[in-house]
């Protein structure tokens, strides 16, 4: 037996929840969940029915893909691989939340709106986009001398983050490519081009239901 995520694809906070879950190694039973038509099993746990959800062992339930990310960095075999993901100092751990919640609380905002402009159209897709790179902009400059967001090695704000700039530059990757953001679009290539996303975080699984087999992941 091991715990269950439910997830979706494409959603970005599954996306950082599976991203951290292949990285740290710890094993879940994953349930591919279509979003327009959730299973029964979700549902009847009442409550908040968003994915990314994790139900561990003694039925606890995680709802909120950071909670996730935490649950996995407490259970993750390789502590070297935790402790530089999620460091002890807690000044890094403040600014490693501090862009974590910039994304979550404005950034992702700004997003949506540019992402379906067509259903907000007291503005225009381009004033949504320029309201969204004001983040970019902050990520660029951060970026200008370091590797990752907390310095050189990865930690869980770049985790939690690259998966909503993937679906910012997705709009309009014509725009994306053509802009200036050159370290943002060196820092996202790295994770979207890694095996590890392409091959493990956004594998395809048919939808869940109950009665079929099992899906282990990460794969082995
Ligand atoms: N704060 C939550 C947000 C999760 C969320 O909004 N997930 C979306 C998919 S990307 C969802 O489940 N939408 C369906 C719904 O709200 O019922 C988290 O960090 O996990």
């Amino acid at each position: 037996m091991l715990p269950v995520l439910y997830s979706f694809r494409r959603c970005p906070y599954a996306m950082r929840s599976r991203y951290a879950l292949a990285e740290l190694n710890v094993y879940v039973y994953l349930r591919e969940v279509v979003l327009k038509s959730k299973p029964p099993e979700l549902l009847l746990l009442g409550g908040r029915s968003t994915v990314p959800q994790l139900i561990d062992l003694d039925g606890a339930r995680y709802p909120e893909s950071l909670d996730i990310i935490f649950w996995a960095l407490a259970r993750a075999g390789d502590k070297q691989k935790a402790d530089e993901l999620w460091p002890a100092d807690s000044q890094k751990r403040h600014r490693i939340m501090s862009w974590v919640t910039y994304n979550d609380h404005f950034f992702k905002y700004w997003l949506d709106r540019y992402k379906y402009a067509d259903r907000h159209p007291e503005r225009s897709e381009a004033y949504y986009r320029g309201r969204g790179a004001v983040f970019l902009s902050r990520l660029e400059k951060r970026l200008e001398n370091r590797v990752f967001i907390a310095g050189e090695a990865r930690s869980l704000a770049d985790i939690a983050i690259f998966p909503f700039i993937r679906q910012f530059a997705a709009v309009n990757p014509k725009w994306f490519d053509l802009s200036e953001y050159t370290n943002v679009k060196r820092w996202l290539a790295y994770f979207v081009n890694s095996d590890r996303f392409i091959s493990v975080v956004m594998a395809k699984h048919p939808a869940w239901h109950a009665g079929q087999e099992n899906t282990l992941y990460p794969a082995t």
